[in-house]
């Protein structure tokens, strides 16, 4: 690899903040600082004992930009494990703005997004998989999600991983020994009980990503239901404010009202949406194309009915509807005498029945516990039991496991040791993609694209 250049970003937030912090990396980061920095006391950066702090201004010429505080860090004890050197300047946009100008002028060159931890990841400091943790730390919107990417950072899911191709890598050897010396006599079917260990191994892998996926993504759940039942009022009391429009006539939410929230940890978006049946005018119809949409964009679906009066012919439309998803019955109006007989309505469709009084709250902390529980089997997931990973590794997950599934598949068959071999190393090389071995240029550009850049 050629020298790599110097690099700067401003590495907070823009805004209002009470110090701003403008970074360098790469080998003249020193130099670079040392042009425009100048110290209170006698001291030159390029001879100050690295991982110090530094006071004095920044200036353009003899003109003083700003007070500021930088500090030196040498390489390889460093983020990017290149030189670093941080200015900590006043916040606000002028003055971070005004710093960065200045260094690029004086020879460091803007980062791309996510550059420094490209870099960090390049120069070997942290894998592929925690360098992906720190994009979501840097986002993470809830507890849970932070708790995670902080567990990621430690490199759990990598040594998962590498003792995961290791274990292939181990019978592999063995099917091979048996391959190159036909009379070393290995008998294939004796290695059944590994290859099932490693596929269970990749299973439990993907069905934690896919839990993951709730964690850091969130969950989309729509409250569906014919016009009146009480679907605005339900989410007005999932959200506990008035966010949607309540009233007594039918037909009253005609556009999809959204909001998230966040349940044991989890954003939640909840769409509202326009009672579902035949549409009276245009702008109901368009209504109710756009609830038909949130049923298709939603992971979770709430159908509403009103449990005070008769069931309508819609309801029962509805209650028929094979929707296709993991849906939740909701009988609302309890605090009415009942009038539908719950008792006769099939609830093996159902993930859940919950009885409840929108209007009142009552039930609807429940439902909401219901509601989760059906996701993520099993209530709020425990630090471990789930892994946050982008699109990109969940399949190379589901390769590797569906790979081991035809590993399993093959030597239950007494397929011969070649095509045994051959299925175990497309299961050795996908799980390897993960570890960041082979991966293409273009991936990892896409990937630390995703950052901010400053990170
Ligand atoms: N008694 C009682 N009334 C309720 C309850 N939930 C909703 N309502 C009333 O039912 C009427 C309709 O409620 P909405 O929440 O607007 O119903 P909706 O399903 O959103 O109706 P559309 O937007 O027209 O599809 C309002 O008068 C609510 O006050 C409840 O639990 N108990
Ligand atoms: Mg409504």
């Amino acid at each position: 690899m050629n020298a790599p250049d110097t690099i700067a970003a401003i590495s907070t937030p823009l805004g209002d903040g009470g110090i701003g912090i403008v970074r360098m990396s790469g080998p003249r980061a020193v130099e670079i600082a040392e042009r425009v920095f100048r110290p209170n006391s006698r001291i030159r950066l390029s001879q100050v004992p690295t991982h110090t702090l530094h006071y004095g201004f920044i200036v353009d010429g003899t003109r003083k930009i700003d007070e500021v505080l930088v500090a030196v860090m040498r390489a390889p004890r460093t983020y990017t494990r290149e030189d670093i050197v941080e200015v900590n300047c006043h916040g606000g946009i002028a003055a971070v703005r005004a710093i960065l100008d200045l260094l690029l002028h004086a020879g460091a060159r803007l980062a791309e997004r996510g550059e420094f931890t490209k870099r960090a990841f390049l120069n070997g400091r942290i894998s592929l998989d925690q360098a992906q943790a720190v994009l979501d730390a840097v986002r993470a919107q809830t507890r849970l999600g932070l708790e995670a990417a902080i567990d990621r950072i430690s490199g759990r899911f990598s040594r998962e991983i590498a003792v995961l191709r290791d274990e292939i890598a181990g019978v592999l050897a063995e099917i091979e020994v048996g391959i190159d010396y036909p009379d070393v006599d290995t008998e294939l079917g004796s290695l059944l009980p590994a290859v099932q260990r490693l596929y269970a191994a990749a299973q439990d892998l993907v069905r934690r990503a896919a839990r993951g996926r709730v964690v850091r993504e969130g969950l989309t759940v729509a409250i569906i239901g014919r016009p009146n039942v009480g679907k605005s009022t339900l989410l007005n009391a999932l959200l506990a404010e008035e966010r949607a429009i309540v009233t007594p006539i039918p037909g009253t939410t005609r556009d999809t009202v959204e909001e998230v929230v966040e349940i044991s940890g989890i954003p939640v978006r909840l769409i509202d949406t326009a009672g579902l049946r035949t549409p009276t005018d245009t702008v109901e119809e368009e209504g109710v194309k756009r609830a038909r949409r949130a049923v298709d964009r939603a992971d979770l679906l709430i159908l509403v009915i009103d449990g005070s009066v008769s069931l309508t012919s819609e309801d029962r439309d509805l209650l028929t509807t094979a929707w296709g998803k993991p849906t939740i019955l909701a009988v609302n109006k309890t605090d009415l005498p009942a009038v539908v007989d719950t008792t006769a309505i099939n609830p093996k469709p159902y993930a859940g029945v919950y009885k409840i009084a929108a209007k009142t709250n009552a039930g609807v902390a429940k439902l909401a516990q219901g509601m989760m529980d059906s996701v993520l089997a099993g209530g709020i997931p425990a630090a471990g039991s789930f892994l946050l990973l982008d699109t990109w590794e969940r399949d190379l997950l589901y390769h590797t496991q569906a790979s081991l599934g035809r590993v399993v598949d093959a030597v239950v068959a007494g397929l011969t040791p070649d095509m045994i071999a051959e299925e175990l190393r497309t299961a050795y090389t996908e799980a390897g993609k993960l570890q960041g071995i082979d991966i293409s240029e273009d991936v990892l550009d896409k990937i630390f694209a995703r950052f901010c850049v400053g990170k």
